[in-house]
């Protein structure tokens, strides 16, 4: 088994087809990565015990994704150093502007690296693993090259009716 560099966490089952684009993207550039369902307010030891061990497991970036009350990704960056990118999830009662400001305005100390609002923010939470990751693994960033310079080949120069 290959050493797991990445921890996919989320508040709960129902953020999982959020948080799937991150795993798609990790999968695609075969980036080990493990998937947890680790809530601030229903699992807080679960939490606790995982931040703690976070760093002596040799993760080195961990998405975070929540909605809502996201106080997720927040603590987790409060109980490691190891980078944590948030992903705001999209909710029903206020479309997730509620999910970005809880991730996003952390105080002065510990950051978090906040994404988009839902789907697309996953998706770059995996990349954005991804290249801290290939800033230490040549091959990885060459795999990673070879995916950006592919969505640009797909990129049609003209625009078509359908
Ligand atoms: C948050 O509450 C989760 O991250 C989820 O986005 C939201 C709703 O959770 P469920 O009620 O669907 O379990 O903790």
């Amino acid at each position: 088994m290959p050493q797991v560099e990445v921890g996919i966490i989320m508040g709960s089952q129902s953020d999982w087809p959020t948080m799937k684009e991150a795993a798609d993207i990790l999968d695609a550039l075969d980036v080990p990565y493990e998937t947890r369902i680790v809530s601030a307010h229903r699992t807080p030891d679960r939490l606790w015990t995982y931040g703690k061990e976070a760093a002596g497991r040799g993760l080195k970036a961990i998405i975070a994704g929540a909605g809502g009350a996201a106080h997720l990704p927040g603590m987790m960056a409060s109980k490691t150093r190891v980078p944590v990118i948030g992903v705001p999830v999209q909710t029903r009662a206020l479309s997730g502007v509620d999910s970005l400001y809880s991730i996003v305005q952390m105080p002065r100390g510990y950051p978090v690296a906040t994404m988009a609002i839902g789907a697309a923010g996953a998706a770059n939470a995996g990349l954005m693993a991804a290249a801290i990751l290939a800033t230490n693994d040549a091959a990885l960033a060459q795999r990673l090259d070879d995916w950006r310079a592919a969505l640009s080949a797909s990129i049609p120069e003209e625009p078509c009716d359908d």
